[in-house]
């Protein structure tokens, strides 16, 4: 029996997202962590140790002239994305990046192209698709149980205080399409395909950070869909329900429901059946994040088997541009009050 060399990787940007991609790694046979690399000298020693990495570096440009590499994770906020792009595209390192890919739909392109120009697989950290009762509903969906979908309502509402772990997204002026939208849309384009009009409505409710926290948009699919997309963290309800996604999704001849508490319901044919698709809780994973970091590990197992079979992964540079595209088209709408056709 012949087996594969483990996939040699190193992580740039060791902060609070971070740990999850490195217990994820950490867990997978077929990778090794080589290095890590934080601007804070602390974070990147902290990850070593913890995570048995051989090296710690403070500098990704002299990491990635040190060592010998397959591919880089970069788990930095989005407006260091782009260099740290470029920087692994000129070793010809294989890259995976956070969503969001970058600030603008034109930093995002460049992403996309200097990949592709060197030839290097980009995947981007787009979790939320990968999240097993979201899965467990697009099985559901896949195996015909409902027949065609015509209608999706992807709904994230919650109260939860996401600011005291993440502080920078109370002071970005573009706050819940860009952070949270962004997955949300990417699951509604996951269920019913791509878009043709999309209208969007935002609030700002929380009068203490600099963004919309409130996000409702209307989408025309091109097969002829309709989708609600609604995302809120200026909801408050008991029990808290943060960080689930609920589904309802229609179809010929019945619905999908991923309700409160990990329940999938499917209505088909006149018959009910309910289950329960609460992920497990590895013991590095925390209630509630649990599903959140359970996801993580199943997108880079995903991108462990894409490259073993030598596949486009799903969350390509090329598929999330047309995510990204919705979060612009919603701004767009929000901003002029119009119904935008989303760029291709
Ligand atoms: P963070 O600020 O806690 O961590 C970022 C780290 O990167 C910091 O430690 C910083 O020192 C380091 N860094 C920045 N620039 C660097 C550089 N050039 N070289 C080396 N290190 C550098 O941020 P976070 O909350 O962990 O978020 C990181 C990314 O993860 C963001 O894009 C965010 O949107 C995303 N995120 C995704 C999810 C998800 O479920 N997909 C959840 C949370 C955050
Ligand atoms: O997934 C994310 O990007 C996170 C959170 C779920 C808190 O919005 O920022």
């Amino acid at each position: 029996m012949t087996t594969e060399p483990r996939l040699r990787m190193a992580l740039i940007g060791c902060g609070f997202f971070a740990q999850n991609h490195l217990h994820a790694w950490a867990s997978i046979p077929g990778v090794e962590i080589v290095a890590v690399c934080d601007r804070d000298a602390a974070k990147a020693e902290a990850a070593r140790t913890t995570f048995g990495a051989a090296r710690a570096y403070t500098d990704a440009a002299a990491m990635m002239a040190a060592e010998k590499l397959d591919f880089v994770d970069i788990a930095t906020t989005m407006q260091t994305h782009r260099a740290l792009v470029e920087l692994a595209a000129s070793h010809g390192v294989h890259v995976i990046v956070q969503k969001p890919l970058a600030p603008s739909i034109e930093d995002c392109r460049a992403i996309v192209e200097i990949c592709e120009r060197a030839g290097l697989r980009l995947m981007v950290h787009e979790n939320f698709r990968f999240q097993s009762p979201i899965l467990a509903a697009r099985k559901a969906l896949a195996e015909g149980r409902i027949g065609r979908a015509h209608f999706l309502q992807a709904s994230f509402r919650s109260g939860y205080d996401v600011f005291s772990g993440q502080p920078y997204l109370a002071t970005e002026k573009r706050f819940i399409l860009i952070d949270l939208g962004i997955h949300i849309l990417d699951v509604c384009r996951a269920i019913m395909g791509e878009v043709e009009t999309l209208y969007c409505q935002t609030q700002h409710i929380n009068p203490k950070i600099a963004g919309e926290d409130v996000a409702t948009s209307l989408i025309r699919h091109q097969n002829g869909g309709v989708s609600i997309v609604d995302c809120s963290y200026a909801s408050r309800r008991l029990p808290e329900p943060f960080p689930q996604t609920l589904l309802r999704i229609e179809g010929e001849h019945g619905t999908i429901e991923l309700l409160e508490g990990y329940r999938l319901r499917v209505t088909s044919e006149g018959t009910v059946t309910e289950q329960s698709v609460e992920p497990e809780t590895p013991a590095w994973t925390q209630k509630p994040w649990h599903v959140l970091q359970e996801s993580v590990l199943n997108l880079e197992r995903h991108w462990v088997e894409s490259w073993r079979a030598g596949k486009s992964p799903e969350t390509s540079g090329a598929d999330n541009l047309r995510t990204y595209g919705l979060v612009m088209a919603a701004y767009a709408s929000a901003e002029s009050g119009s119904i935008i056709q989303p760029a291709a």
